[in-house]
């Protein structure tokens, strides 16, 4: 007799997972200014990097941009992107005469907050982070050219020669990865004992976090899954972390059908998580996708419990308690 049974498979969902208070907030800035001042509104750059949140806000009358010069001309509000701007892009906009809304991260705010002090008391700074992602860019168009210098790696921190070792800063992006980071930070106290910087670094609580309960779960796991875009820097350190951590299985998909069935083959222990731009639903579309080939258990690996928020943008506080 053919037996239909479906095997047994033990899911272990990551807690915290997905989206963090900037994210929250930054969608919420979008979906509040479409209420306040009608459809369109101009969004540079994706929101969060994620599709299925852009697409969404997109249907409800959102226009993506990368640049300001796509703008037409007119009345419309425009919002840059939880990463953070350059200081030209507000400069730019005040000569256009738009109005905008600021979604930065108030986490990436600070950290452009600490670059401008240490600017300020003639310090040399270095930027700890990939070069090319827009938080990058932003952070260091805080500051006049040259006045930040990108280090990407510990090499690169080996050999980075400062005008002054005793007037050296370092800041970082805050999407990295927790214990790379702090190699890179270590190189740099050894190197430069007098350099000032963060306690620890700028990582920000929602991707040290989501990195924490990685690292419990991925020992346990044959195969984890971390829901996330290609192109968000904390979802892919998640992978990253997950693999170091012993769960070489590890990978990236955006949603459900991009799972590749073949591999899930001889998996009896399933890690699930998703980086700080994936929206819930998503992760419930995935887990979905397996209890419909496997009897699936699931267990909660929580690592800690968050409670962070931020303030609106004041043009926006009225419409939210409205
Ligand atoms: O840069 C940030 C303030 C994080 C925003 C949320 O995540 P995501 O995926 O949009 O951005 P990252 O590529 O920076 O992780
Ligand atoms: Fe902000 Fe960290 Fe989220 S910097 S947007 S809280 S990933």
């Amino acid at each position: 007799m053919l037996t239909t049974e479906k095997r047994p498979l033990t899911i272990l969902m990551g807690a915290p997972r997905g989206f963090c208070a900037g994210v929250v907030r930054a969608i919420e800035i979008v979906e509040l200014a479409l209420e306040r001042y009608g459809a369109p509104v101009y969004v540079r750059h994706e929101i969060v990097h994620n599709r299925y949140v852009v697409e969404d806000l997109e249907r409800k009358g959102a226009i993506f941009v990368e640049e300001l010069d796509e703008l037409p001309e007119g009345d419309r509000p425009v919002i840059f992107s939880a990463h953070g701007v350059p200081k030209s892009v507000p400069e730019a906009a005040q000569d256009r005469n738009l109005f905008f809304l600021d979604a930065t991260c108030p986490l990436v705010s600070k950290v452009h907050m600490e670059a401008e002090r240490h600017f300020e008391r003639g310090l040399e700074i270095l930027l700890i982070g990939h070069t090319g992602h827009p938080e990058v860019i932003g952070t260091m168009g805080q500051l006049p050219k040259g006045a930040i210098t990108l280090v990407e790696t510990v090499e690169q921190a080996e050999i980075f020669e400062p005008q002054n070792p005793e007037k050296l800063a370092y800041i970082t992006q805050t999407t990295l990865s927790v214990d790379d980071t702090k190699d890179v930070i270590a190189v740099l106290r050894r190197r430069f004992p007098q350099i000032v910087g963060p306690h620890k670094a700028d990582i920000c609580y929602a991707t040290t976090n989501r990195q924490e309960v990685v690292k419990e779960m991925a020992p346990r796991c044959d195969m984890l899954l971390v829901v996330g875009a290609p192109n968000s820097s904390n979802s892919q350190r998640l992978v990253e972390v997950a693999k170091k951590s012993g769960c070489e299985r590890s990978m990236l998909v955006q949603r459900a059908a991009d799972i590749s069935w073949n591999m899930v083959e001889g998996i009896e222990t399933l890690g699930i998580t998703a980086g700080a731009s994936a929206p819930e639903i998503l992760v419930q579309e995935v887990v979905s996708a397996f209890r419909q080939r496997f009897d699936v258990q699931v267990e909660v690996i929580e690592t800690r419990k968050e409670s962070v928020s931020f303030k609106l943008p004041r043009e926006l506080r009225q419409a939210a308690a409205q």
